[in-house]
């Protein structure tokens, strides 16, 4: 399904995977993802990033954000096997992959655009998500505050496709939730330009 915002491409594939499938995902990730809590630095303050991460690709891929540096690690079966799934739907394939893991309502990713250098123009963005289901906002750049936003809801075994010049103009966050919910995997898959 489509998601009409201007300046903007999104496609919503709410049911990518059956939930028997996204389940076993789930787990088979938990278990098997060597997670760690990243430190960022911002403005000179060092804190936790409020969230579990992994990231992974191709052989001697690595990507920096927020003053981190991430070496890829190895591709795992359960991640070759939704990349698989993805691809054919994307059109294109990915040489990496940044997962993370939602612990509770209280982890969260605070607004941002997927807009590294390394990600090129344009970048095509593949964002599956399994397990608890959150809310994920836009905001676009241009307009102040509340102007122009969004509000979509990423459900158990969805795949949202982000493209075209979507990451130049909107914003994107999951904001934390003070509903007790459960954990949440996301994988957004991407091409790092080398
Ligand atoms: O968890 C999500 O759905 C979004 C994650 C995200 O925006 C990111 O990792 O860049
Ligand atoms: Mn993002």
């Amino acid at each position: 399904m489509q998601i009409s915002l201007p300046d903007a491409e999104l496609q919503m594939f709410s049911q990518h995977f059956p939930i028997e499938i996204a389940e076993e995902l789930f787990h088979r990730l938990k278990d098997n993802i060597p997670w760690v809590q990243n430190r960022i630095k911002f403005y000179g303050k060092e804190s936790l990033v409020p969230r579990l991460e992994s990231w992974h690709g191709d052989m001697g891929m690595s990507y920096s954000y927020s003053g981190i540096q991430m070496k890829a690690k190895p591709w795992t079966d359960e991640l070759l096997e939704i990349k698989k799934s993805i691809e054919p739907i994307a059109g294109i394939s990915f040489n990496s992959v940044l997962i993370n893991y939602y612990r509770n309502g209280k982890d969260r990713v605070a607004w941002h655009s997927d807009d590294e250098k390394e990600l090129g123009k344009n970048p095509v963005i593949a964002s599956v998500s399994l397990g608890a289901e959150r809310k994920f906002k836009f905001r676009h750049k241009k307009y102040k505050a509340n102007q122009l936003k969004h509000e979509i809801l990423l459900q158990n075994g969805s795949l949202l496709l982000m493209s075209g010049p979507t990451q130049h103009h909107w914003l994107h966050e999951i904001p934390r939730t003070a509903k007790p919910i459960g954990p949440r995997i996301n994988l957004t898959f991407r091409v790092i330009k080398t």
